[in-house]
């Protein structure tokens, strides 16, 4: 009985485990969520939305805060059957490293513009944030599989 309910137990603990996401699914969710802090400030830069500049610092501050938190899943070789990711961002570590940090680098001069800039600014420091987007998509993203 006592092993019985050992074994149980040990295989309840064990399904958390098996359903895991992968490496890869779990960067995914974490690209989107940054997609979805960027998103709300592109409605305001596409005057879809109003600027008002206490909320857009909001935005921009959260945008900020995750920015940096896909790039902590990029083990070694992790593409799954679902993932885009190139082999290029680990057989060119610096250059994926370089377009990292002028992602992170765009992303905090929109927080600071946010801060101490008008929208024709915003807009601007916006834009370099969706080209830093792009051009790291170009070099590391591939087609949807
Ligand atoms: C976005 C988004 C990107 C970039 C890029 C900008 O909103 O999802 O990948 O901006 O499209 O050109």
């Amino acid at each position: 009985m006592k092993q019985t309910v050992t074994a149980l137990l040990l295989a309840a603990l064990a399904i958390p485990a098996a359903m895991a996401d992968s490496p890869a699914e779990v960067r995914t969710q974490s690209f989107k969520k940054v997609l979805r802090a960027f998103e709300p400030m592109g409605m305001v830069v596409r005057e879809r939305d109003p600027y008002n500049k206490a909320k857009f610092i909001v935005m921009a501050d959260s945008l900020k805060q995750i920015a940096g938190e896909p790039f902590n899943h990029f083990p070694a070789g992790s593409i799954d059957a679902k993932s885009r990711a190139k082999p290029e961002i680990w057989s060119q570590p610096a250059k994926f490293q370089a377009a990292r940090d002028t992602f992170l680098k765009a992303v905090s001069d929109l927080d600071s513009t946010a801060r101490n800039g008008d929208l024709a600014s915003i807009k601007k420091s916006y834009g370099v944030v969706a080209q830093s987007c792009k051009a790291c998509h170009d070099s590391f993203r591939g087609p949807e599989k």
